[in-house]
């Protein structure tokens, strides 16, 4: 059985959520985040990286959201969570590249300002300037990317469902109010009722 490595409500929920939906087994591993875990060599000898989600399979170790995301809709194709037209993927595929490639990455400048300065006044800085960061972010989805009625892109759920959901969830820590958004509170809501988030729930892997 694969195992997932995670940490409650990062974006490793994504995953969990795809293969929830995708109705494959995965054994849920920890990296206990308040223990610093991920920083340690217990963890490092697992993901070099340091970070989660890593899913360990048969073939050895995958790592970063987006490849994680795809392998599960390759190994489950009748769950659906990628479109078979090649415009409707590409589709979801820009939007998935947007969340963690801009949307993460703005959100991380909360926390972990380390990664790109050294001084205590850069840190605050950069975290300060985040809710507005996320807010301009909300607003390219709202007025650019969310057209679809059950879904952000359609009226079938996709992985770029799971990874915006899991993006979402951190928006109130960042200050920012998703009712300003009403498509993205919409999805929010629509997606945050899936049997497979309450399944997440129940396993701790979402808070
Ligand atoms: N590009 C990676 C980013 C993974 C990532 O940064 N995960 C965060 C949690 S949301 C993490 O593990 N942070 C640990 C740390 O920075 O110490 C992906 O999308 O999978």
């Amino acid at each position: 059985m694969m195992k997932l490595y995670y940490a409650p409500g990062t974006v490793a929920v994504a995953s969990a959520m795809a293969l929830e939906e995708a109705a494959i087994a995965y054994e849920p591993v920890l990296v206990d985040f308040s223990t610093g875990a991920q920083t340690k060599p217990a963890y490092h000898a697992v993901n070099p990286k340091g970070r989660v989600p890593a899913l360990e399979s048969e073939h050895g170790l995958l790592t970063e959201t987006g490849a994680i995301l795809e392998y599960i809709a390759a190994l489950a194709p009748e769950a659906g969570l990628m479109p078979t037209d090649p415009w409707q993927a590409a589709q979801v595929r820009a939007l998935m590249h947007y969340l963690g490639n801009t949307m993460h990455v703005a959100h991380a400048h909360k926390m972990r300002g380390h990664r790109w300065a050294d001084q205590e006044s850069s840190f605050a800085d950069m975290a300060a300037k985040v809710p507005r960061t996320m807010a301009e972010c909300c607003a390219y989805l709202e007025a650019h990317v969310l057209t679809g009625a059950a879904s952000a892109l359609g009226d079938r759920f996709t992985l770029g469902d799971a990874w915006l959901f899991t993006v979402c969830r951190w928006l109130e820590g960042d200050s920012v109010d998703i009712s300003a958004y009403p498509k993205l509170a919409r999805h929010f809501t629509t997606i945050g009722a899936r049997p497979s988030v309450a399944v997440l729930r129940d396993k701790g892997i979402l808070p």
